[in-house]
């Protein structure tokens, strides 16, 4: 990298001069990458010699950097040549000199840019602490291609199992490990017969030789007796091949945390901070106990496995089921939600707060969620998952405290979602707490002994675009930290486990048998009921036109209001189709939510200003999801597209559109980036380009008209890539041996990350 600039500044002394005097023009700023090459390409359009370095390796480097701080003489520039790797210049624009930087130093540049309010700030930014994790992950060998993130518990297996063969002392663990499994007092893997490996060796082999000589599907019973001689108990199979086949360490108790919600099975969809995340958890519940009762079947045990949801108790419920302690899950026998309110030295708290304001709850939630958990399951926990940066944080002081294996999921990380959050959190202390946030999510990160993704785009990004976890290599608070190694993104603990949707719930319009006929006459109402009141407002007076369908909550990411704006702008996208949002409380009287607030008027606002009339419905959150989903077939039946938002941290509501067969335009920005590919299972658009949007809907709808075929083609596409990639089958399955197999390592290898934590 420094070669080319090198190089290229001693070719095109004179352009860069030039180039460099317009970056650093208007004083101190960040400039993002778009910045840097559209002001070299608008240059290359009058001058020769600039076409040529427009069209040269500089240009290249332009398009991997990430961010360039402005301090002028200086710009100085973060350049990422592919996901997880970075490196950092300071440019002199005046003399043109380069040199190469520390991640360090770079932060400390960018923290310039930050206006201070008072003389005590100014001092503590001169004397900031500095995290740096990587001396702690030092000596654990790690490959280092960006195409091998995502998957590492191969590569975790391969090292460790080497090492564990050299190692005496690892494989008097393995044997500990062994001789640990118990369930209810049950004695479970090895008995007493079995004091040393060597012993566990022969036995090992007697008992293979003996099995290998048994029909395949010979059961446990005929042959128990001969294994309990030989030292071992349940817990290998229920048949003979089984038997020969597993050694898979088995998961019986799983907590699952996720405070901040209203968490509950029915009307709850579309509340504020309530979405996918409950959605996700809901379905994955039910996958992994079915997954959990056929592994003990098949490893022929009889013990019952138990799945704890923890979620906060609301006092002031709202019409919802969270002021109820103990909830089952429907369609479940071992899986129940179990409630702890928020409590502080002023007693419970009793109505719903924001997400981003339940920090200080965290800590005592988690001691009562640790007691309330031991008594209704009488045992104890095999291993606990964080949902979200509060979930993540809860579940990192319980697994530190209890040592259990802990497994995160993030579900949406803050920091990608709202720019520069960081560098200007004080900007956003008043309504976001984003140095909280930040500071949880570096701690449940590193505490975590493994992290599931939904997409590759959340760990590492795309070519162009930084991962969510990547975001979080190196940044700055200042007046707070530094982190020059956050987390790594070449590290063994990140597995991608891609969620499913409910197929009960969406599946394709084309499956008529299925379909939910019965409802359509409330759906109409919904639809075209001409009635203005607080569940719908806008109506569309030509029903044979095409139509926009959003549904989502109301916030600012989501960016409804975004596309409504997209949609009021563009003539013909108005000839052409019809737009239906669904989202929020059309009354803002209804919500208490800051965004979802100012969204409300936002929305009324671009009614009123736009004449929308006979073109626009907006109708508020729907939370029955048997209609919703068949809202959507009913909208595929006459062949209407849907599009999304701002950004996704991974976006179900996308992978459910899709299941439903309809064409799909979601945002390029997050996971949507990743389950789509566009042009053949749906379409990528950038609402940061509205007009484009705008375009790309046209044009679909154009071709549409031209060519009906058309239409299907897409959807079918989409409804391929789900049955490949996204389904709660091959979640369970995945997430129930990853489970296992880091257990196992974080027992034998002791593969414990304490200096770390
Ligand atoms: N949803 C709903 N009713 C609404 C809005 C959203 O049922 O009015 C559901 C939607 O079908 C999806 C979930 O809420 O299952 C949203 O999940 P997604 O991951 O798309 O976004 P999130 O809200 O979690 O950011
Ligand atoms: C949170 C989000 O913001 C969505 O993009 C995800 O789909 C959802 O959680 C489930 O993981």
């Amino acid at each position: 990298m420094r070669d080319v600039i090198q190089e290229t500044l001693s070719i095109y002394r004179n352009e860069l001069v030039s180039l460099f005097s317009r970056y650093v023009s208007g004083g101190k700023k960040i400039l993002q990458s778009h910045h840097l090459t559209d002001e070299l390409i608008e240059s290359a359009k009058e001058d020769e010699t600039m076409h040529k370095l427009r069209d040269g390796p500089f240009f290249k480097f332009l398009q991997s950097t990430q961010e360039a701080i402005v301090l002028s003489p200086f710009v100085v520039i973060a350049v990422r040549p592919k996901p997880g790797v970075w490196e950092y210049f300071r440019v002199n624009g005046y003399e043109l000199t380069v040199d190469h930087l520390s991640v360090s130093e770079y932060l400390r540049f960018k923290e310039e840019l930050q206006i201070r309010a008072n003389r005590l700030e100014e001092h503590q930014e001169a004397y900031m602490l500095e995290l740096d994790f990587e001396p702690f992950n030092a000596t654990f060998p790690r490959p280092t291609r960006s195409s091998s993130i995502g998957n590492r518990v191969l590569f975790l297996n391969r090292h460790l199992s080497s090492n564990m063969f050299h190692q005496k002392e690892s494989l008097e663990l393995f044997l500990d490990f062994l001789h640990a499994h118990k369930h209810d007092c049950l004695v479970m893997m090895l008995n007493d017969r079995i004091q040393n490996i060597s012993k566990l060796q022969s036995a090992l082999s007697r008992t293979y030789e003996y099995l290998s000589k048994l029909p395949f599907e010979t059961q446990y019973f005929e042959f128990e007796f001969y294994l309990r001689e030989m030292g071992f108990e349940r817990g290998w199979g229920d048949t003979a091949q089984w038997v020969s086949e597993m050694m898979i360490p088995m998961v019986f108790n799983v907590g699952i945390m996720s405070p901040h919600n209203y968490f509950g099975q029915a009307n709850v969809l579309g509340l504020p901070d309530t979405g996918g995340q409950i959605v996700y958890i809901l379905d994955q519940v039910r996958a992994l106990e079915k997954e959990m009762l056929l592994r003990k079947q098949e490893q022929g045990l009889d013990v019952i496995p138990n799945i704890l949801i923890v979620t906060r108790l609301i006092p002031n419920a709202k019409g919802t089921t969270c002021n109820q302690k103990l909830e089952r899950i429907s369609s479940t026998n071992h899986t129940y939600i179990l409630r702890v309110p928020f409590r502080s030295e002023n007693g419970i708290l009793h109505k719903w707060i924001s997400r981003f304001d339940v920090w200080q709850y965290l800590e005592t939630f988690a001691e009562d969620a640790s007691n309330e958990i031991a008594a209704e399951l009488q045992g104890v926990l095999d291993l606990i998952i964080g949902n979200y940066s509060d979930g993540n944080l809860v579940a990192s002081l319980l697994s530190y405290k209890l040592g259990i294996t802990q497994c995160n999921i993030a579900h949406a990380l803050e920091k990608t979602k709202y720019p520069d959050s960081d560098i200007y959190w004080r900007k956003y202390e008043d309504k976001y707490h984003f140095a909280c946030q930040f500071t949880a999510d570096l701690i449940s990160m590193n505490n975590a002994d493994f992290i599931i993704t939904s997409t590759y785009q959340e760990i590492a990004g795309s070519k162009n675009n930084v991962g969510q976890y990547e975001s979080h290599t190196a940044f700055t608070l200042p007046g707070q930290y530094r982190v020059v190694h956050g987390i790594d993104v070449f590290d063994p603990k990140f597995n991608i486990v891609s969620p499913g949707v409910d197929m009960s719930i969406y599946f394709p319009y084309s499956d008529k048998e299925r379909r939910l006929t019965a409802l359509h006459g409330s759906i109409e109402e919904l639809l075209y009921n001409p009635e203005q009141n607080d569940e719908h407002v806008g109506m569309l007076s030509d029903r044979s036109k095409p139509l926009i369908f959003f549904m989502a909550r109301l916030d600012r990411v989501k960016n409804l209001t975004g596309l409504v704006e997209c949609y009021c702008k563009s003539r013909r996208l108005r000839e052409l189709v019809n737009l239906v949002i669904v989202g929020g409380y059309v009354d803002v009287k209804n919500s208490g939510d800051r965004e979802e607030m100012a969204k409300i008027e936002k929305m009324h606002a671009l009614i009123k200003r736009y004449d929308l009339h006979g073109q626009f419905r907006w109708i508020q959150a729907q939370m029955n999801r048997a209609r919703n989903g068949e809202l959507h077939r009913y909208i595929a039946d006459t062949k209407r597209c849907f599009r999304a938002a701002f950004y996704e941290a991974f976006g179900l509501a996308v992978v459910e559109v899709m299941t439903c067969g309809l064409p799909t335009f979601a945002t390029s920005h997050g996971g949507p980036a990743e389950i789509i590919e566009h042009g053949i299972s749906g379409f990528h658009v950038d609402p940061y380009h509205p007009d484009q949007v705008a375009a790309s809907l046209i044009e679909f709808c154009e071709r549409c008209q031209k060519d009906p075929s058309y239409w299907d083609e897409i959807p079918d596409g989409g409804l391929k890539r789900i049955y490949e990639r996204y389904t709660w089958k091959i979640y369970s399955e995945r997430l129930l041996t990853l489970s296992g197999i880091y257990g196992f390592w974080k027992y034998v290898s002791r593969l414990e990350r304490r200096e770390t934590r």
